[in-house]
């Protein structure tokens, strides 16, 4: 691993398809430039770079595009940040090659099911983005992401009402399985809960990294 890799501090962020990774990546970015820190940011989808794109546009203006990578992982995801995250590793040193200053990189990961984790060589830290219209049902679900994840985002609470979603059994559940594990309720389109999140990544960021 590039030893430039070691000094930054690595997010990474799973969860099944179109839970909200991508639209919590857009939100918490501003909140961690306006807390004075420098970030990169690296996309995984199998055939595209789709979020890649749709990040450098929400993020215009806001984040030099050229900070935000697309991985084309032609691979299920946990290959690309589990089994083998080599690709997101050279991606990740590509960026911190051309921006030195970056103290804080966040790893998407294609979306996919309960079992992704990322490889410790990746990611420092492991957020798990769950959302309302998958269902109530989702923490008691479990699975590595959902159990074992440093944190639980449960994401799109605005339209819990909409699809039948009861948050206090979400929550309640999410809890249970996690024996005490943080979670945060998010809504990723307006921001409720993203400072949260930030300030959870604030407490594990390393202590020789810039403080949040
Ligand atoms: N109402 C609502 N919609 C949201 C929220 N977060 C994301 N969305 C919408 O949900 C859809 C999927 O969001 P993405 O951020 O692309 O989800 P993703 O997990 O990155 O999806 P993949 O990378 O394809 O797995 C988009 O239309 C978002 O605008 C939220 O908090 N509330
Ligand atoms: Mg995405």
């Amino acid at each position: 691993m590039s030893p430039a890799l070691d000094q930054v501090f690595k997010i990474g962020i799973g969860g099944p398809v179109g839970s909200g990774k991508t639209a919590l990546i857009e939100a918490l970015v501003p909140v961690l430039l306006q807390r004075g820190h420098s970030v990169g940011v690296v996309t995984n989808d199998i055939y595209t770079q789709e979020d890649a794109a749709h990040i450098r546009r929400t993020l215009d203006g806001v984040l030099d595009p050229e900070r935000i990578v697309g991985v084309e992982t032609g691979s299920c995801p946990h290959t690309a940040v589990r089994d083998d995250p080599s690709m997101n590793l050279a991606a990740g040193a590509e960026l911190l090659e051309r921006y030195g200053d970056i103290d804080t990189l966040l790893y998407e990961s294609g979306g996919d099911n309960l079992t992704l984790t990322y490889s410790p060589l990746l990611a420092d830290v492991y957020v798990f983005v769950l959302d309302t219209g998958e269902g109530d049902k989702m923490p008691r679900k479990r699975g590595p992401g959902i159990t074992d994840s440093d944190l639980l985002v449960i994401n799109k609470i605005d339209i819990a009402p909409y699809v039948r979603a009861d948050l206090d059994v979400m929550s309640r559940d999410a809890d249970r399985v996690r024996e005490g594990r943080p979670v945060i309720l998010t809504d990723c389109l307006t921001g409720t809960g993203v400072p949260e999140v930030a300030d959870f990544l604030a407490g594990r960021r390393p202590a020789c990294s810039p403080s949040a």
